[in-house]
């Protein structure tokens, strides 16, 4: 059943440890929602405040009022849940006009030295399969996933029903 696309049944990190995930993740690959935001140079860099509650800063080019390029500066914070690798994530931009939101935000999988995989259902249809969302495959490398990881980032793409539907994250120096 891992395969039955249910957003309910998606298996996510088994005691995921938050301190080992803070520091900084480049995102190599993306699956996009509705109406995407970050297009590339996408760097999320994870703490964990004197509370223990998980925060985070994320960069990347973003194109707003339909064609102009800037380099969104992001924070995020998250809620914690009964199962420790599911988010809420409150996020909001340095500036007033870039986007807000309050998303799910499950770490899938991860090695913490040099591969995650992340997953937000943001709508589930009606038959419990998710309707929009988008998912981000990071690496502790700005050069990309080791091929080690390639192959497990395949499966776990196939798991949450995006295998086929995500684009490369390029790092060209923009933001
Ligand atoms: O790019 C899109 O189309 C949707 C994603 C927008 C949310 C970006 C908000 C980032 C806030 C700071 C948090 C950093 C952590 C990022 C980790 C993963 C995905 C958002």
């Amino acid at each position: 059943w891992a395969q039955d696309c249910q957003v309910s049944n998606i298996q996510v990190m088994q005691n995921f440890d938050r301190s080992r995930y803070t520091g900084r993740w480049y995102a190599v690959a993306k699956k996009d929602p509705v109406g995407l935001f970050l297009l590339d140079n996408v760097v999320a860099q994870f703490s964990v405040d004197e509370s223990g509650k998980m925060t985070a800063a994320a960069h990347g080019r973003v194109i707003i009022l339909n064609n102009w390029e800037m380099c969104a500066n992001m924070f995020g914070t998250f809620e914690d849940t009964p199962d420790p690798a599911k988010f809420k994530m409150r996020y909001w931009g340095a500036a007033s006009y870039l986007q807000t939101g309050n998303d799910d935000h499950w770490v899938i999988d991860t090695d913490y030295d040099n591969y995650a995989i992340h997953y937000s259902c943001r709508e589930v249809d009606l038959d419990g399969t998710c309707l929009d969302g988008y998912s981000f495959i990071f690496s502790r490398h700005p050069t990309g996933l080791r091929p080690e990881d390639q192959k497990i980032a395949t499966n776990k793409k196939k798991e949450i029903c995006f295998l086929g539907k995500y684009r490369r994250v390029g790092h060209t120096g923009f933001c």
